[in-house]
């Protein structure tokens, strides 16, 4: 009974420790104007930026996006340039510092 609660316990924390975006520019189902903007993503955790990627669908490609130094460790930021109006996918894959790897995918619209 004990080792269950604890194993509770610690599955509980694990989770929490998971980066989990809690904002982001563009909002999800959002709609920003292109064909440049900064795209900012904030986590409920710190996030190691060298180990973390960023993906944009739009227009029928996929292309990684250079990021730019973390404006604070918990939030990722990158200009995005050379947009084409129309549907975005946004693809994320972070490194919290409890060293597990997240993703998910945020769709936007550029207008
Ligand atoms: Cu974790």
């Amino acid at each position: 009974m004990r080792l269950t609660v604890l194993g509770l316990f610690l599955t509980a924390a694990s989770l929490w420790a998971h980066a989990i975006l809690i904002e982001s520019n563009p909002a999800p189902r959002g709609v920003v104007k292109g064909p440049d903007f900064v795209l900012r993503l904030k986590f409920n955790s710190r996030i190691d930026g060298s180990h973390s990627r960023l993906y944009l669908k739009n227009a029928g490609v996929s292309r990684q996006i250079e990021m730019d130094a973390q404006p604070s460790p918990d939030t990722l930021a990158a200009r995005v340039t050379g947009l084409a109006p129309g549907a975005a996918v946004l693809q994320w894959q972070v490194l919290a510092v409890d060293g597990h790897i997240t993703r998910g995918e945020l769709p936007f619209e550029i207008r």
